[in-house]
């Protein structure tokens, strides 16, 4: 930790919903030698949010072919149903949305059975202070930079001064808290959530997977958010 609190260097999750299905096994052998810290899983029901990606034998086959941990991020109703099913580890980060889940604490409690850091997702519109009482039970917070559902999307006005106002949160309630953002991480961007305080940045089309050149795209990233 640095002295405002965030990590001293930003982590990179690699959004494997724009990765290159067709090509997936070189995608993910680019991502993993270029250093990203983890591969991040989409996984939507088309209740909680309008689309449907990932499931359970996308991130069985990832996992074989991977040397990251995955960041498992469930835009699901009723999330609590389906974490066994992910096959959570240690090392993983599996990510929850507060408005979809009338147990929270009991889902983190489960997710932290299975050895992975509990994470809580916060839509653009959800208060901060909804999630005060469960600091204590999760090791990253998910903050989304856009309406979760969609890649490509734009970043939402006052994302910025969100992330700034969670770090000081975590700062005062809870140190060592990592903050992740989710949404439109491009370089700019980039560079300026990593000054609001963020920690793990989700990067997808608009930094990691336009180009052609993975390596390339990680090294650009990484020095934004070094
Ligand atoms: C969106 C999802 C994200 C996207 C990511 C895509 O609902 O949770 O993880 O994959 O936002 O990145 P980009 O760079 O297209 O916004
Ligand atoms: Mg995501």
């Amino acid at each position: 930790m640095d002295e405002g609190g965030k990590s001293v260097t930003g982590m990179i999750s690699a959004s494997m919903m724009c990765a290159d299905f067709l090509h997936l096994a070189g995608d993910i052998r680019a991502l993993c030698d270029s250093g990203v810290e983890y591969l991040h899983i989409d996984v939507m029901d088309g209740h909680f949010v309008p689309n449907f990606t990932l499931g359970p034998d996308y991130v069985r086959a990832v996992r074989s072919a991977a040397t990251r941990p995955m960041d498992i991020h469930l835009m699901v109703e009723r999330p609590a149903r389906f974490i066994a099913a992910f096959e959570p580890r240690p090392g993983d980060i599996v990510s929850v949305h507060a408005q979809a889940d009338a147990h929270l604490h009991r889902t983190l409690s489960m997710i932290r059975e299975t050895g992975a850091t509990p994470a809580v997702a916060l839509n653009p519109a959800q208060p901060l202070w909804t999630l005060e009482d469960v600091l204590g039970d999760i090791g990253v917070v998910l903050l989304m930079t856009v309406n979760p559902g969609f890649a490509g999307q734009k970043m939402v006005s006052g994302a910025l001064e969100r992330i700034a106002r969670m770090r000081r949160l975590a700062d005062e309630r809870h140190p060592g808290l990592l903050i992740e953002v989710d949404g439109n991480v491009s370089l700019p961007n980039a560079r300026a959530m990593r000054a609001a305080g963020a920690d793990i940045f989700v990067a997808g089309s608009s930094g990691l997977f336009t180009g052609g050149d993975i390596a390339r795209a990680v090294a650009a990233l990484r020095e934004a958010i070094g």
